[in-house]
């Protein structure tokens, strides 16, 4: 691992911070106080440099970029949120954002704070991501289907301040979640709640507005929040992205997909995903000065009115949500021809589906193959059709390198299949507050291990082959077997547990859990097994679909259980049922 250095300041330091249009409430930044990122590992000096030189980290922050934009494009819309009819100018949000950042530092949220963010595709979103994003306090990006666990965890592991939530969203009542949450986690002192009924909490509306001076402005080369990995531990790791690195990344991604103001990007999948956040996603098109509509679900019957109403031009799904897109597109009565570009990622695209969405849905086809720790690949907009449907696309950036390996580490020669290494200017060096993880997960010069199993071909592009990580992406969403393993090692009946993939043609990937019952208790009964997991307190789709039980694992030549061969004995399964039943 790299020596963790912070480098110097971005060269836009200096530069004054203009006002925005309209804008009343001003927050007046003054000089620094504190490092908040001594737990994230950074680049290397001398890397830094090379970006910087190369014109790749700019000096950038999000709350100037909004400023920016603000006083560029004050009058047009920035948000749609068609659940509430909001639709935010570029000043209204850059002053609420002002206005709310405010708020928190009455609060006492400082720079560098950890605030755990768990909100649905609504408007607030953005205005209390730029309101931590100007107070230098770092969002944690929870996802709306979290509960429990994976809330507890990160809230107790960033030493979170506060928490912000809708008060109910799916028929779950996050406020009781937090009130639990806050009598664990000593260091959360608010919670805040988006939403009509705060219950015992605040009321995001009802905090003070009135303008406060900012002590200490972020710098370009700050943290700017903490994104979940898909992970492949028991628990998830956190993943720092500072202003610069993050910015580079929507920079680029804004151009490859040639965004500008006249973009209309429907936000689908979860906002706080980096997917729909940054490949370009939603803040990548506020880059561009384009517009962001914000789609509650991501299902046809909601999407498909929006893209008429709205006229919106880009947006992003997940493999499995393409597939129904595609067949809904075949017999809609809406009209989609605003449409110009569909990117498809989070997990393999069939080149089938892929040859079918321009000729369905009446749009370029962008594959889009990334990872919140940073690299993203994408089928340019000039690719031929051919790569378009059977890679998952290269680089966005020149600086971003990339390796394929053999289990040695050593280089295969091109166009066989290997892991992937990468190294470049948006992905990171080292997990949040995770020296010993690292030192696995990154080789010793700074290359991080995807876990990807790759191919490249002459022109660049990464085919995605497989995975050497002990993960299950199930339509997009990451399960990391040994998190589950864990719970299910919890249950007083089980003795051991083992979580592996197995093939569904809707998903790709669905999890079984096989399970060697305790000798001499009565073992469990499937249903039993995935109620005790979810009672824990666990996202739904880490509950798993499918529980086998065996009376020994079978093992590789080392005595490690052998997850390749339950993956074989499940998908033989499987299709013994499926001739059964025919
Ligand atoms: C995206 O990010 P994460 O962090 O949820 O998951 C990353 C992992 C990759 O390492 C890979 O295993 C898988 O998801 N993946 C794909 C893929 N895109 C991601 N596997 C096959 N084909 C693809 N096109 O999933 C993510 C982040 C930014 C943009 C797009 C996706």
């Amino acid at each position: 691992m790299s020596t963790p250095t912070r480098p110097g300041s971005g060269p836009n330091l200096s530069a004054p911070v203009p006002p925005a249009a309209s804008a009343s409430a001003r927050v007046t930044y003054t000089a620094p106080v504190a490092d908040p990122a001594a737990l994230a590992p950074t680049w290397p000096d001398e890397f830094a440099e090379r970006y910087r030189a190369a014109g790749h980290w700019r000096g950038e922050t999000f709350g100037r970029m909004l400023r920016e934009r603000a006083v560029r494009h004050g009058d047009r819309i920035a948000i749609v949120d068609p659940a509430t009819d909001i639709r935010w100018t570029y000043a209204e949000l850059d002053e609420r954002a002002d206005r709310l950042a405010a708020g928190l530092l009455g609060l006492g949220i400082r720079k560098g704070d950890r605030v755990v963010v768990q909100l649905p595709n609504i408007a607030a979103f953005f205005e209390v991501v730029f309101a931590l994003f100007r107070v230098g306090a770092l969002p944690v990006f929870a996802l709306p289907a979290h509960r429990y666990s994976e809330i507890r965890h990160f809230c107790a592991f960033t030493e979170a301040v506060a928490y912000v939530v809708p008060d109910a969203a799916d028929g779950f009542d996050h406020r009781e979640l937090a009130d639990r949450i806050r009598a664990e986690v000593p260091t959360l002192r608010h919670v805040i709640v988006a939403g009509d009924d705060p219950g015992r909490h605040l009321r995001l509306a009802d905090l003070p507005t009135e303008p406060v001076a900012l002590t200490d402005e972020p710098r370009p080369d700050d943290l700017a929040f903490l994104q979940l990995s898909g992970g492949s531990t028991g628990v998830p790791k956190l993943i720092p992205r500072t202003h610069d690195d993050y910015l580079y990344s929507l920079r680029g991604s804004a151009d490859i997909c040639a965004l500008d103001e006249d973009s209309v990007y429907l936000c689908a999948l979860p906002a706080a995903h980096n997917f729909p956040l940054s490949s370009p996603g939603s803040l990548g098109t506020l880059y561009a000065g384009g517009r962001v509509v914000l789609a509650a679900r991501p299902a046809p019957e909601s999407a498909f009115p929006l893209i008429e109403r709205e006229g919106v031009t880009l947006t992003g799904l997940v493999p499995p949500l393409a597939l129904l897109w595609l067949d809904a597109a075949e017999h809609t009565s809406y009209d989609l021809s605003s449409l110009e570009i569909l990117l498809v990622g989070g997990a393999r695209f069939s080149e089938q589906a892929a040859r079918r969405v321009t000729p369905t849905l009446g749009c370029a086809l962008q594959q889009v193959f990334g990872m919140a720790e940073g690299l993203v690949n994408y089928t340019r907009l000039d690719d031929p059709e051919e790569l378009v449907v059977t890679t998952q696309g290269r680089p966005i950036s020149p600086h971003d390198e990339i390796r394929v390996v053999d289990d040695e580490d050593r280089d295969l020669p091109p166009g066989e299949v290997g892991h992937l290494l990468t190294r470049g200017p948006y992905t990171i060096r080292g997990y949040w507050n995770a020296p010993e993880h690292n030192a696995t997960a990154f080789t010793t010069d700074g290359f991080y291990r995807t876990g990807d199993v790759v191919r490249r071909t002459a022109t660049g592009h990464l085919v995605v082959e497989g995975r050497a990580k002990d993960q299950i992406n199930r339509g997009g969403e990451k399960v990391a077997a040994e998190e589950i393993e864990n719970h299910l090692l919890a249950h007083p009946a089980i003795h051991d547990a083992a979580v592996v993939s197995m093939p569904d043609p809707y998903l790709g990937e669905r999890t079984c859990a096989y399970v060697v019952p305790r000798e001499g208790v009565a073992p469990p009964r499937a249903v039993e097994v995935k109620r005790f997991v979810r009672a824990r307190g666990l996202a739904e789709y880490k509950v798993p679909d499918r529980v086998e039980f065996v009376t020994a694992f079978p093992v590789t030549g080392i005595g490690k259980v052998s997850k390749k061969d339950l993956r074989a004995a499940i998908t033989e399964h499987l299709k013994q049922l499926e001739r059964d039943s025919n």
